[in-house]
Parts: structure tokens; sequence; C-alpha cells
């Protein structure tokens, strides 16, 4: 199988940990692309022209993280997500959170990078209010998921690390300690630790 990736793309890097956490490295080829060049090979598997996507050995290949993390997760027998019931939507649902944060976190910085002329104020701050509330709510529901070792901590881990990356000025480790502990306890783990955006992305 192979795995379509960049190497900042924070919804590949949750794929990615969620295979080094489960051993399953020699299964999934890693295929490094860069998804704004649109390459032939990404295109053919996803029309959205997007990371990260999977060629399985068979069937159609998978786009979009979530979908892409259950398909790993089934393939050994350690639940990262679990089956069903509450615990289930509660790991999801952790998830579901953490995908939104990196749109918003992706959305402001696209708009930032436009000539300072073109950007559209109205939209960068309103990605920075939904930034700071989503900040706000996970500290609320710290206790949920602070020392869980499941796909909703790990997800919520690497989009607080793509925080750091792409909107660093934020400062969001002052004004929330306790997050950012948990996210240095999981950025011990080889998981993030192997899969670390260049320092010059
Ligand atoms: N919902 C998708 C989002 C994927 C996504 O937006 N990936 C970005 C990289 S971080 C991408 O490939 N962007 C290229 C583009 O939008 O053209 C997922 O969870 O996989």
């Amino acid at each position: 199988m192979q795995l379509f990736y960049s190497p900042t793309s924070p919804y590949a890097r949750k794929c990615r940990a969620l295979i080094i956490e489960k051993s399953l490295e020699s299964k999934i080829e890693l295929v490094e692309v860069s998804p704004l060049d649109d390459p032939a090979a990404l295109l053919e598997v996803n029309p959205l022209g997007k990371v990260p996507a999977l060629i399985r050995k068979s069937g159609p290949a998978l786009i979009d993280s979530p979908l892409i993390c259950e398909f790993i997760d089934t393939l050994d027998d350690e639940r990262w997500i679990p089956a069903k019931g509450e615990s289930r939507i509660l790991v999801m649902r952790q998830q579901a959170i953490a995908d939104g944060l990196m749109d918003l976190t992706i959305g402001r910085r696209i708009e930032k990078n436009r000539d300072a002329k073109l950007q559209y104020k109205l939209w960068v701050e309103r990605w920075e209010r939904g930034i700071a509330r989503t900040l706000d709510e996970l500290d609320r529901e710290r206790g949920q998921f602070e020392r869980s070792v499941d796909h909703g901590a790990l997800s919520i881990a690497v989009a607080l690390s793509y925080l750091d990356l792409r909107y660093a000025e934020l400062d969001w480790r002052g004004a929330h300690p306790e997050l950012a502990e948990f996210l240095d306890r999981w950025e011990q783990r080889e998981s993030l630790k192997m899969t670390v955006p260049p320092a010059s992305a």
C-alpha cells in the first residue's frame, strides 16, 4: 500500500503517526508529493488533489484523513479508534475538533501568505477567533483526552503542534499551559518525533 503525503500536512501527519504507533511501517510505503504541483499520480487517485491519499492492495484508493485513519486502524488488532459506543463517538468528535482546528489554521495561513493588500481581514479575524474558541474548548474538555493514548488524543496533539508551525505568534502555550504539557508529552513519542515537519517548511 502507498500513502501519498506532504511533510507539512497535519492531516497526513495524523495518518503517518498512527502508522508508526501501530508499527505498520512495513505495510505502507510513504510517497512524498507536493499537492500544489498537481502530480499526476496523486490526481489519479484523488480528484480533489489533496493529501493524504491511500492506495490499498485492492479496492478504490481512500481519501480524507479520518477515513484513512479508520482503515489503518483495521490493519491490526490494536484499536486506536474504539469500534463502537460512546467511546468511539468521543474519539471521532475529538478528531473532528482537531481537523477543524487544522482547517482554521490553514485557512488563516493561506490568507496571511497573500500580498498584504489582497488579504481579507474579515476571514483572518474570523479564523483567529475560531482558533481561540477551539483552544478554550479543548482546555475545558482536557480531562476527556489528556491522559488518553488513542486516535482522539493523537489528532489533538497533531493539531496543536501545527499551531506551533503555522501560527507561532499566537503563543497558545502561554494561554493554555496544561494543553502545552499534553502536547509536550505526545512530542516525546516516536510517532510525533518521526513526523516533525522540516524546519524550513
Ligand atoms: N479533509 C482533508 C483535508 C486534506 C487537505 O486539505 N490537505 C491539504 C494539505 S494540508 C492539501 O492537500 N491541499 C492541497 C489543495 O488544497 O489543493 C483530510 O482530512 O484529509
